[in-house]
């Protein structure tokens, strides 16, 4: 039974967009996933392009995503989205491609892919959920991990000495010529949520004006790895990954044209 047939339409105030399946989301309390996935589905809907759409999902705590979209998808091997998703946008440059993926999934074991891919200037817009950790497998250090912060492989705090700096990758994707727009946004508040929404649309209409690879991170909380209530991890999120991980778009320009590039 559709919602409008038990309340009226003058007092319907939310109908859930039918680009999200009924299914049940496995998610966590407090996880960012499911909100990233009701936007993702909201532009999609908004923007009429269902049909249009398919999505490349990742290795992670959202490996399932295709259970939650009503729209065409890929599954990807870890890290290898860029990779696959390169593959279906050149086969089929009318559609609307993105890969959807974690900062363990892009930022560590596929950096090569991103990089390259972004660099290309691939015609796909990437989500980038930075949580600063492993989510699935039991919140190891991920490259994104914040110098200090607990882990259940940093016991006593990721140390820089030992493990490195924590990894800015969408800077680094800002410094390369086949991006146009890079942003870093979050979910941790509904005006947050109304920003990250903003920016998914523009990213995916930029992909319908062929401007190049779209990349929006969103910074976004890990209750159970974090091992903070949910509550709690925004709190977390707030104090001591903004400093690091500040919001805003990074990059918003045209990629570059090959003139600038042929040797003379
Ligand atoms: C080739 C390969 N290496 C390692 C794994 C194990 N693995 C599964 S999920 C995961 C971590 C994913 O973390 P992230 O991308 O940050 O996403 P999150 O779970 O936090 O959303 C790893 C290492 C795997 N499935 N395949």
């Amino acid at each position: 039974m559709d919602i409008k047939d038990i309340i009226k339409p003058e007092n319907l105030v939310y109908d859930k967009t039918k680009v999200l399946t009924d299914n049940v989301m496995h998610y966590c309390p407090g996880c960012s996933h499911g909100v990233i996935h009701k936007i993702l589905a909201e532009v999609i809907d908004e923007m009429g392009i269902q049909e249009e759409t398919i999505g490349v999902s990742p290795v992670g705590c959202s490996v399932l995503a295709y259970n939650y979209l009503d729209i065409d998808w890929l599954e990807a091997a870890h890290g290898r989205a860029p990779a696959l998703a390169t593959g279906v946008v050149r086969l089929n440059p009318e559609k609307y491609v993105f890969t959807y993926q974690g900062d363990g999934d892009l930022a560590s074991i596929g950096t090569a892919e991103i990089m390259h891919a972004c660099n290309r200037g691939e015609n796909i817009v990437v989500i980038f959920v930075n949580n600063a950790i492993y989510g699935m497998t039991g919140g190891q250090m991920a490259p994104t991990t914040l110098v200090g912060q607990v882990t259940a492989t940093t016991p006593y705090g990721r140390e820089l000495d030992l493990h490195g700096y924590p990894l800015k990758i969408t800077e680094l994707v800002a410094q390369l010529p086949g991006t146009s727009f890079v942003t870093r946004q979050s979910v941790q508040t509904p005006a947050a949520v109304r920003k990250t929404k903003k920016a998914i649309k523009k990213a995916f209409a930029n992909v319908g004006q062929k401007k190049g690879t779209q990349f929006v991170e969103v910074v976004s909380t890990c209750s159970s790895g974090w091992k903070i209530s949910p509550v709690a991890s925004n709190k977390w999120m707030e104090t001591n990954m903004f400093p690091f991980y500040p919001l805003g778009d990074i990059k918003d320009s045209e990629k570059e044209t090959a003139d600038k590039f042929k040797v003379q």
